[in-house]
């Protein structure tokens, strides 16, 4: 049997690939966070079909082990510190485990397990302030401690294939969403907040900056995306993305006409909302991926929005019957 391992696993993207492994037969690994609240409600409705091992990203010790016990034959580093407006407060926590964590993986494969295919979660913050659309080729100007974390990850990645060292690739992708996502990010925001709205339980909205501009996935089309580079003939770097690119207001002014509501009458401004220095505008060019691993996103922009707003509006009743 297959087995695959899973950094990251309790979050939206983990979540996606534990369960397509799981789908395609994989003995399904991954490493767990220990906190002392639940953290695992993202993986809850395929909890005893995984293998879950307590461990961290900073630890390299626990990444030793876990690598080694398991000698997976993927291995997909999801975990990070993925806030970009947090890392401006946290920057050094952001590095440690977005770029040294990386390397910590990197390192336990080549000790305790070189046959691993390797792909690392990069992202479309690598490219910052250069303009869209951006593809592989498309420099980079990191906009955020997180950004540069990531962009260290990138390169350690790049290099440990370049030196022959491992099958090392890295995912490019641009934003992806899904009823999953953490509710601090900013489309679960709103539709959070405009499905409670609609049903009296919140009377405002406080945002940042609106003009940013965005191009919105689903999280289980980047999830096959990765499955796709991790089975690939040889590793690349690779971006993932539609192709289409909306701004927050846009997606604001979408979600609440969907609900008969004004996004005006609710939404305010809050400047602690804004990043110390913003990336404007991403919009991922994927042909490469299209092309030579035949990917094809299953979801469009409208059915990612209209399945948040689906999945926070049935939350909002509950909240709603139990008050
Ligand atoms: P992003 O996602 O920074 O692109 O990184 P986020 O949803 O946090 O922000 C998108 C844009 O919305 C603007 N914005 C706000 N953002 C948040 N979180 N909260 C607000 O109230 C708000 N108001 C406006 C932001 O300024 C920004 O321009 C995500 C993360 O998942 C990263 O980990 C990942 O690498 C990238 O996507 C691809």
């Amino acid at each position: 049997m297959k087995k695959a391992c899973i950094t990251g696993i309790t979050g939206q993207t983990g979540s996606y690939l534990a369960e397509l492994f799981l789908e395609k037969g994989y003995e399904t690994h991954g490493l767990v966070r220990r906190s002392s609240s639940f953290n695992t409600g993202r993986i809850d409705h395929i909890y005893n079909d995984l293998h879950l091992t307590y461990g961290d990203l900073s630890d390299y010790g626990s990444i030793c082990n876990w690598i080694g016990a398991v000698k997976p034959d993927i291995l997909i580093n999801c975990g990070a510190q993925s806030h970009v407006r947090v890392s401006f407060d946290i920057p050094e926590y952001t590095m440690d485990i977005g770029a040294t964590g990386v390397i910590r993986c990197l390192e336990a494969l080549s000790k305790f397990s070189p046959e691993t295919h390797f792909v690392q979660c990069s992202t479309s913050e690598l490219w910052g302030s250069s303009p869209p659309p951006q593809n592989e080729q498309t420099p980079f100007h990191p906009r955020s401690p997180y950004a540069a974390a990531k962009i260290a990850g990138f390169w350690s990645t790049v290099n440990y294939r370049e030196s022959g060292k491992l099958f090392a690739a890295n995912s490019i992708s641009t934003n992806h969403e899904s009823g999953r996502r953490g509710e601090t990010f900013v489309t679960r925001k709103i539709t959070r907040a405009a499905t409670r709205i609609k049903l009296g339980l919140q009377d405002k909205l406080v945002l940042g900056n609106l003009e940013a501009k965005r191009d919105w996935n689903h999280a289980s089309d980047v999830a096959g995306a990765i499955y796709l580079m991790a089975t690939a003939p040889e590793a690349d770097d690779w971006v993932v993305g539609s192709g289409e690119m909306h701004s927050v207001r846009d997606f604001l002014q979408l979600v609440f006409n969907k609900l008969d509501l004004n996004w005006q009458d609710y939404v305010e401004f809050d400047p602690k909302y804004l990043r110390p220095s913003e990336v404007p505008a991403l919009c991922g060019d994927s042909t490469k991926l299209r092309t030579k691993l035949g990917w094809k996103p299953k979801y469009t922009f409208e059915q990612l929005v209209d399945e948040m707003i689906a999945n926070d509006f049935k939350l909002a009743e509950k909240e709603k019957i139990l008050k």
